[in-house]
């Protein structure tokens, strides 16, 4: 029998990683974390490209050299593997609502605040420091706006339960704290924020958390 455990390949900081980390202590899978920095540009690595072409993190590897690219798909591949509690619920309509407000953030949001986006802004478009974070809010808010009023006044995003809309949800609001976009503007999104980080799956996920946190 393979005594193989999971590798989650991650940074710290990264949101799409953080997702993975959430998903993991939620269902509660066993696994290793291999930290890749991104500052020190390891996820460009040969060596690494050769485990997510892409050079992004995060990427699971499965077991000896089998390996995953992309948070969404990661997520569903071990929603499936491990359905005991599962992210998303059984009724079609309400399972896509929570699709559509993750997608918000994986689509809309997350690529156009990326750090290679952000590199490319200023190194290449030479854009100031001011002009990066204008660019970087503007997005997160017009994101936000629509996420808050997708939300209802229950204790998580959807519910009581958790969902893939909180595991995409709360990574997204720390780095708009870091980034001081101004929070009180979206009150449901603090307050699914701040009950999910009661949880130790999300407390041990969280970025201060981390081995490769500096
Ligand atoms: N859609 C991808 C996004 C992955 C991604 O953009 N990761 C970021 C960190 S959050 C990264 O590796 N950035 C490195 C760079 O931009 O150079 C996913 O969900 O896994």
């Amino acid at each position: 029998m393979s005594t193989f455990s999971i590798k989650l390949y991650s940074y710290y900081r990264s949101s799409a990683a953080y997702r993975v980390r959430i998903g993991l202590n939620l269902k509660q899978i066993e696994h290793s974390i291999v930290p890749v920095n991104l500052l020190k540009k390891e996820h460009k690595n040969p060596d690494y490209l050769t485990k997510q072409p892409q050079g992004l993190v995060p990427c699971l590897e499965v077991d000896n050299g089998r390996f995953l690219a992309q948070s969404g798909a990661i997520l569903s591949y071990l929603d499936k593997l491990y359905p005991s509690s599962t992210l998303l619920p059984p009724a079609p309509f309400q399972a896509a609502k929570i699709q559509s407000f993750v997608d918000i953030i994986a689509c809309d949001i997350h690529p156009v605040c990326n750090l290679r986006i952000l590199n490319y802004l200023t190194v290449d478009l030479k854009v100031d420091a001011q002009q990066k974070l204008l660019w970087y809010k503007h997005w997160i808010v017009e994101g936000f706006v629509a996420l808050e009023s997708m939300l209802a006044k229950t204790q998580y995003c959807f519910g009581e339960q958790i969902t893939l809309a909180d595991i995409y949800l709360i990574p997204q609001v720390y780095n708009a704290l870091r980034f001081e976009v101004d929070m009180t503007l979206f009150p449901k999104i603090m307050q699914a924020y701040q009950n999910c980080n009661q949880l130790e799956a999300f407390i041990k996920a969280a970025p201060e958390n981390q081995l490769d946190a500096i």
